[in-house]
């Protein structure tokens, strides 16, 4: 089935700095999670479950990984008028630049949505992990007769100022609307919430970056070229000339746009039972179908890890990691606290010979690895050492970034036997 009321518009991050080094040779929406998603998965996912199945996505630049992985994980039937379309930035002789934010995004790819019918435009973002029904936001944004709908969630005072928040009447109809408030300027706008928020301290409405647009405002409001995002100008330039109405959500939301929020959103899933639940049938998340073969593992201690497929490991313990698809780990490491993403290929045996390959792909032999995140296709020799923690400090070089205490192991990178950080 497919709802047909609404387009779904992905805004797949601009240049991605935030997560830098992980977005260094790839777009935003490509960044791997889990194991063996991209960031891309997750609302297009929750389209799919919400059967919304026009959608695109909108991205600084094109990678080739973005492009592969779309083409082929979402292929629809011939018959069907379902499609997932990659919209990157393009130079045109009217247009020399990229998107400068949001909704320049949405403005210059206008072109390409008005050739489809819909009734509603819905806008999402591309860097957060929830699983939420965009038909009943539809259905409710119907319902309030508004042109406007932003999905909200109660947040604390501490957490407010990263967000949009807004204060909103008995009717759910929004009244005021501040972006990112100055902490000491926080304005005393406690919503109703349930107990259950009240109880958490979380009083604030705060916007999850998720909008509904009648059509026809969206056309109008896009005339206006000095209107770059929609959390900074869009939104607080509307409420008082258009009905927007708030549509409130209490589940599990989190926004993974920062190395610290991805890595901790990540390692999350090594819980008893994380937040986020792969493991729901009516709410899957979509990924290419790789048909890899069974994981192997020997003489690995296992302590909270989540392994994906086609992995072939003799660590001697992982505990509170995520290991990502292919991945090979040798004998007697310790991988704690880490995000290894895995590879894209398996290495021959004949390749290895011949190459005189001296690290291989994946981790070697007697490693020791704490907090960190290793990108795909990383060779990580023998004896290798990588402590992070907070006693490190940010710092770039060519093999690794660290941030926020998380040492990053960049894309594609060697690092030589007996290395120690
Ligand atoms: P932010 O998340 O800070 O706040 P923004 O940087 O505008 O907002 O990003 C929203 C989404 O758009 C992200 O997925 C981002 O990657 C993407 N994006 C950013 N710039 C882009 C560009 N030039 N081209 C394409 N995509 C781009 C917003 C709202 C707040 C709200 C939070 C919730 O402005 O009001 O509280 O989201 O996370
Ligand atoms: P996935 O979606 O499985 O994460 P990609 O689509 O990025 O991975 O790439 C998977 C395919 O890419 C593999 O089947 C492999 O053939 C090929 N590939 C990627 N990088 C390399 C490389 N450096 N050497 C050989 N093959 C590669």
């Amino acid at each position: 089935m497919i709802n047909d009321k609404a387009l779904a518009i992905i805004l797949g991050g601009g240049q991605g700095s935030r997560l830098y080094p992980l977005t260094k040779d790839r777009s935003k929406p490509a960044v791997p999670i889990a194991g063996k998603y991209r960031l891309v998965d997750i609302p297009i996912s929750n389209c799919i479950n919400s059967d919304l199945k026009r959608i695109f996505v909108l991205t600084q630049f094109n990678s080739a990984s973005l492009n592969k992985h779309i083409k082929n994980t979402y292929h629809f039937s011939f018959f069907s008028s379902a499609f997932v379309d990659v919209l990157a930035a393009e130079q045109t002789p009217e247009n020399k630049t990229w998107f400068q934010g949001t909704a320049d995004a949405v403005r210059q790819s206008m072109h390409h949505f008005l050739q489809h019918d819909c009734e509603y435009f819905l806008i999402l973002s591309g860097d957060q992990l929830y699983q939420m029904d965009y038909d009943e936001m539809i259905r409710a944004h119907e319902a309030s007769g508004a042109e406007i709908s932003i999905a909200t969630i109660p947040v604390n005072a501490k957490d407010a100022p990263g967000f949009g928040i807004m204060k909103a009447n008995d009717e759910n109809v929004v009244t005021s609307f501040i972006e990112k408030p100055d902490p000491d300027l926080l304005p005393d706008w406690t919503s109703d919430v349930s107990d259950e928020m009240k109880s958490q301290g979380r009083n604030y409405l705060a916007s999850m970056g998720i909008y509904i647009f009648n059509r026809d405002l969206m056309v109008e409001l896009m005339k206006n070229p000095d209107t770059i995002d929609f959390g900074k100008e869009i939104i607080p330039q509307s409420i008082e000339k258009h009905k927007t109405v708030s549509y409130q959500y209490e589940g599990y939301w989190t926004d993974i746009g920062t190395i610290e929020s991805f890595f901790e959103a990540n390692i999350g899933l090594t819980d008893d039972i994380p937040a986020f639940d792969l493991y729901d049938k009516s709410r899957r998340i979509y990924t290419r179908a790789r048909m890899l073969p069974t994981t192997k593992l020997a003489g690995t201690t296992l302590e909270k890890a989540v392994i994906a497929e086609g992995c072939i490991i003799s660590a001697a313990k992982i505990e509170r990691s995520v290991v990502g698809i292919r991945s090979r780990i040798g004998k007697d490491s310790t991988i704690i606290n880490t995000y290894m993403m895995g590879s894209d290929y398996y290495e021959t045996l004949e390749k290895i010979e011949e190459e005189h390959i001296d690290v291989l792909l994946g981790i070697g032999e007697r490693c020791y690895i704490k907090n960190a995140i290793i990108d795909i296709n990383c060779r990580i020799g023998d004896d290798v050492r990588i402590n992070g923690g907070p006693h490190l400090k940010d710092v770039e070089t060519d093999t690794y970034v660290v941030r926020d205490g998380i040492v990053v192991i960049k894309k594609g990178v060697t690092i030589p036997k007996g290395f120690t950080l």
